[in-house]
């Protein structure tokens, strides 16, 4: 018989996520550094380590440090390091994939996650489980197709990634009594693997929804994260390297950029690795930021249309559109950047792979980008305004994908998201081992900056 009255629910308890190797590695990780935290909160708490003025209260905070990650250090003068290692260190030091110069997203996922150099034994472990969370749940692909179809492919991505929130194995165990600010990385951990093994095979069925007639292909057991993608998107052989090289390069790049502080910002509030990279997603949108990279191929196909009908592009031509540009009040896509100084070594590393893959220095895209960097630092230089004249990442990497048949641009924003969240997902799962706060900078007022303005500075 039915009972009348409802026993109060026994808590559940959180499951114990299984220990693989990497996670055991991240679990001593992070413990051996916790108290390095509580050291310097507790004992050097009050020590000044920067000072904030006015055009940086205005103008975006540029500069400030007030962000702490170990994954990766931005150089303005020597650029990116990951876990220490400069692009070509990195390379150089993982693992290859089987028959490639490159190493595994894989393995370099694991790299990112533990600053260990994971054994092949290690790789072998991680590929193999990437494969069992690479499952995308139906409901994701159905939410994606109920989008308008014109709808932008980083809007489809965004929302598939949100769409996932509700099997969030963070935000159930937040309810959970077993749950404490000791073990909530452990949860937060599991929803970040999922979300970097889910993430291409989402962007491989965008690609085939909005490009391919929907025409989908299923994940190939067989291969690793890079061949899988190059596989679903109807690539052959060849493109493998370019998808590893691709994702490894836009994982990370400090903590400030907008999609990295965006998501870092947004879980701070406890909010799951869902709800966080869905909102990183959405500042990565932005043309000043990733969306730069589907920019800089609109431009230049549109000068090659305007300005060379049935002639060779010219440095003089270049100079020409990039004066255009400017005087119109456009940016110069793929120049410039925030924290860089010189140019960026992921444009170089891009530049290279260019130069050693046959065929693809030849091609007439990457002539035109080489000679648009040989002409733009000038003008910019000339202008006068941009503190960095140098190309960014985003300045080479549309040539790629051009080259190898990915000529739908509005798309290239989607790859660096599908990096992106390499990054992303192992900085907040440090953030919560860590216990980093909730984050809530201060304001002040216009009055007030101009009181202090008149005063020279405000009185403490
Ligand atoms: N073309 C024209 N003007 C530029 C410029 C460029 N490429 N880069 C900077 N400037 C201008 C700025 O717009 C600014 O002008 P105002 O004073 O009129 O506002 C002035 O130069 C000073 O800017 P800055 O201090 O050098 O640059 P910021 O730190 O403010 O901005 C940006 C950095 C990357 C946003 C900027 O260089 C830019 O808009 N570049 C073009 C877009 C782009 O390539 N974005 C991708 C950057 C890399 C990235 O995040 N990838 O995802």
């Amino acid at each position: 018989m039915a009972p009348t009255i409802l026993e109060p629910a026994t808590p559940s308890k959180v499951a114990e996520p299984a220990l693989t190797t990497l996670k055991q590695t991240l679990k001593q990780k992070i413990e051996a550094h916790r108290p390095r935290t509580t050291r310097l909160l507790k004992e050097f708490g009050k020590v000044v380590i920067d000072q904030v003025t006015i055009d940086q209260c205005i103008g975006g905070a540029r500069d400030i440090r007030s962000l702490v990650t170990d994954i990766s250090y931005l150089d303005p003068q020597e650029g990116i390091r990951f876990r220490g290692k400069t692009i070509p260190e990195t390379f150089e030091a993982l693992p290859k994939a089987a028959g490639s110069d490159y190493p595994t997203v894989e393995s370099f996922w694991y790299f990112l996650l533990t600053g260990d150099i994971p054994t092949p034994a290690q790789v072998d472990e991680v590929v193999a489980e990437w494969k069992v969370r690479q499952a995308v749940p139906q409901y994701v692909f159905e939410t994606i197709r109920a989008l308008p179809r014109d709808s932008h492919p980083m809007a489809m991505l965004s929302i598939g990634i949100l769409s996932m929130q509700k099997d969030s194995k963070f935000a159930k165990a937040y309810h959970d009594p077993a749950f404490n600010k000791m073990n909530a990385w452990e949860f937060l951990y599991e929803d970040a693997y999922d979300l970097v093994a889910r993430i291409p095979v989402i962007a491989a069925f965008i690609y085939n929804l909005k490009y391919r007639s929907d025409k989908q292909v299923g994940v190939d057991p067989k291969l690793d994260m890079g061949a899988n993608f190059a596989h679903m998107i109807g690539q052959t052989k060849t493109y493998e390297d370019v998808a590893r090289m691709y994702f490894i390069l836009h994982s990370d790049h400090e903590s400030g950029n907008v999609s990295a502080h965006a998501t870092h910002l947004v879980h701070s509030a406890l909010s799951d690795p869902y709800y966080a990279y869905s909102a990183g997603l959405n500042g990565l949108a932005g043309p000043l930021h990733g969306l730069a990279n589907q920019e800089v191929l609109d431009w230049t196909l549109k000068f090659q249309d305007k300005y060379c009908r049935g002639v060779e592009p010219t440095k003089e031509l270049v100079t020409k559109a990039l004066w255009d540009t400017l005087n119109a009040g456009h940016v110069v896509p793929g120049y410039g950047h925030a924290v860089l100084r010189k140019t960026d070594p992921r444009y170089m590393a891009q530049r290279e792979f260019c130069l050693k893959t046959p065929g693809l220095k030849e091609d007439p895209l990457f002539k035109l980008v080489s000679m648009i960097f040989e002409v733009a630092p000038g003008v910019l230089q000339e202008q006068g305004k941009a503190k960095n004249p140098w190309p960014n990442v985003d300045a080479q990497s549309g040539v790629i994908q051009w080259h190898y048949g990915v000529t739908e641009w509005d798309f290239y924003t989607v790859l660096f998201g599908v990096g992106r969240a390499l990054g992303c997902m192992a900085n907040i799962t440090w953030d919560r081992g860590l216990g980093y706060a909730i984050e809530r900078p201060k304001s002040v007022t216009t009055p007030m900056l101009e009181k202090w303005a008149e005063e020279g500075g405000r009185k403490f």
